[in-house]
């Protein structure tokens, strides 16, 4: 099944919602299989954003990331990585649809609250960078065969 990493972003942290956005992923029926509340170092937040180097808002990206302990979040699901994103909503808050995660709390682009791997290659690629293989677990919930075919 597909994995996709999510972090729940400095702001979101600062402002008492993780247990909102992760009830959100989990009503969605994704399964958790992995998850620690950690602060993210510069080294870190540096290679997560690499794609973004450059960009004029790489250093801001970099300074909110790193400013808050965030939590962070492997999960897993069929197609989990575009679910995901349609849960997140549009990268900026004003534009994302209602109902999304971003839509609902955000208002600015560099508070967007969330992040989710865009593809099966991002996905690929962030998870080691948070998570040790000790760190996931594999299990099967009583619920799995009333949320997957
Ligand atoms: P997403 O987080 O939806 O995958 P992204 O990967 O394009 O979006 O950008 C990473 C983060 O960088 C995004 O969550 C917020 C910030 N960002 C992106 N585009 C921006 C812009 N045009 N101005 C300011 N911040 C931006
Ligand atoms: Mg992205």
């Amino acid at each position: 099944m597909e994995h996709t990493l999510v972090i729940i972003k400095p702001d979101a942290v600062q402002r008492g919602l993780i247990g909102e956005i992760v009830g959100r992923f989990e009503r969605r029926g994704l399964r958790i299989v992995g998850m620690k509340l950690m602060q993210i170092d510069e080294a870190l937040a540096r290679r997560h954003y690499a794609v973004h180097e450059g960009k004029p808002f790489y250093e801001p990206l970099i300074s909110y990331i790193t400013s808050s302990p965030v939590v962070v979040m492997a999960l897993e699901g069929n197609d989990a990585i575009e679910v995901v994103r349609r849960t997140m909503g549009a990268t900026n808050p004003a534009e994302a649809a209602p109902g999304t995660i971003r839509a609902d709390f955000g208002l600015e682009i560099g508070r967007n609250l969330v992040h989710g791997s865009d593809g099966p290659e991002t996905a690929a690629f962030e998870e080691p960078l948070f998570f040790d293989k000790d760190e996931l677990v594999s299990y099967e919930r009583a619920v799995d065969r009333w949320i997957f075919e």
